[in-house]
């Protein structure tokens, strides 16, 4: 029986022809689980001989169909590359380019800008204590200032961060000045309506020197080439502001990009758009540090109210619901 088996594995012609024969001879019904099958009615005293020698028959078919399965498998692979052909002149089916998101792209022009001026660039927990999101900030409990911010609080009484700033707080804490860093981040505060969501993505910048060598001037200075860098010929106007972190502080304007100044909606007929918080830091917080005879400045921005301004994109929501006919317009 075996030599018959191995004559016609030998002479199979095609894959199919030869996964018949495997059927036949190893199947559930086929020849040889047949011939395993009569080991019942064996003697005891034989059955071990009858075993070895079927298993012995099992393993030469089996090594016999594999061997044969390769060779055809190899001439079935040069049949087909002899009549496949590939134009290398054809042109390619129309591929579909990916795209950053608005949020993302406006996030790393921020975030190179600042980069190529030799800020460092630090992140830190999303989830805060208390003190690196509102004490070390000069917020301390029941400030009237901590109504500006609407909390989320998590059951153990930590606090989903309001603002990137304890990132800056936990730079200072684990080095020595100078410092020139940026924090980028999402952050969460209670807020839903048409030009607010509940999480949004800030970055704020920190640098600090010894005493009298950073003044509002310098802020200044960074701050307008930094928004004519991002806006494009804009004029910059700087107004004075209130934040429990800086003192002297400023609310920074841009000449309106819809309407260059003349007045539209968008700018409600004032010919200006707000676009940044700063300031320099208050002294309190660096008591709250261990910074002694230091000087700095501030600044925070928000970047879904950047990407907006620079796409001219008029819903702050259409950021969020990732529809795939807006973010393909900004290929
Ligand atoms: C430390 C000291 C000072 C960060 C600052 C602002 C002003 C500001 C807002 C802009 C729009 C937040 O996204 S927004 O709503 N930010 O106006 N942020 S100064 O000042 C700091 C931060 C950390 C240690």
């Amino acid at each position: 029986m075996n030599n018959q088996w191995l004559d016609k594995i030998e002479k199979a012609l095609s894959l199919d022809e030869l996964e018949t024969m495997r059927v036949d001879i190893l199947g559930k019904k086929g020849t040889l689980t047949l011939e395993f099958a009569k080991m019942k009615d064996i003697p005891n005293e034989q059955k071990r001989e009858f075993a070895k020698n079927l298993n012995k028959q099992k393993t030469t078919l089996t090594n016999a169909l594999e061997t044969k399965k390769t060779i055809l498998m190899a001439l079935a692979l040069e049949e087909q590359l002899k009549c496949e052909k590939i134009d290398l002149t054809a042109f390619s089916a129309k591929s579909q380019n990916g795209a950053f998101h608005p949020v993302q792209d406006t996030m790393d022009r921020v975030i190179t800008y600042f980069q190529n001026l030799n800020f460092s660039i630090e992140e830190g927990p999303l989830v805060e204590d208390d003190f690196h999101n509102f004490e070390a900030l000069n917020l301390p409990a029941y400030h009237p200032a901590r109504d500006m911010q609407d909390t989320f609080y998590t059951k153990d009484g930590k606090v989903l961060r309001t603002h990137t700033s304890p990132v800056q707080i936990r730079t200072m804490m684990s080095q020595k000045p100078p410092i020139r860093m940026i924090a980028p981040g999402t952050v969460f505060r209670k807020d839903f309506d048409i030009t607010h969501t509940p999480m949004f993505n800030q970055v704020e910048g920190l640098v600090v020197d010894d005493e009298g060598v950073i003044s509002f001037a310098n802020l200044k200075h960074v701050m307008v080439e930094f928004l004519q860098y991002m806006f494009g010929e804009v004029e910059v106007r700087f107004r004075p502001s209130f934040f429990p972190f800086t003192e002297p502080s400023s609310e920074v304007d841009i000449s309106c990009v819809f309407c260059k100044g003349e007045g539209c909606r968008v700018c409600s007929h004032t010919g200006w758009l707000e676009v940044l918080g700063c300031g320099i830091v208050d002294v309190n917080v660096f008591n709250a540090v261990g910074y002694k005879n230091v000087s700095g400045y501030a600044f925070g921005l928000g970047i879904e109210r950047f990407a907006m301004l620079i796409h001219q994109i008029g819903d702050l929501r259409s950021l969020f619901e990732s529809d795939i006919r807006l973010l393909g317009q900004f290929r």
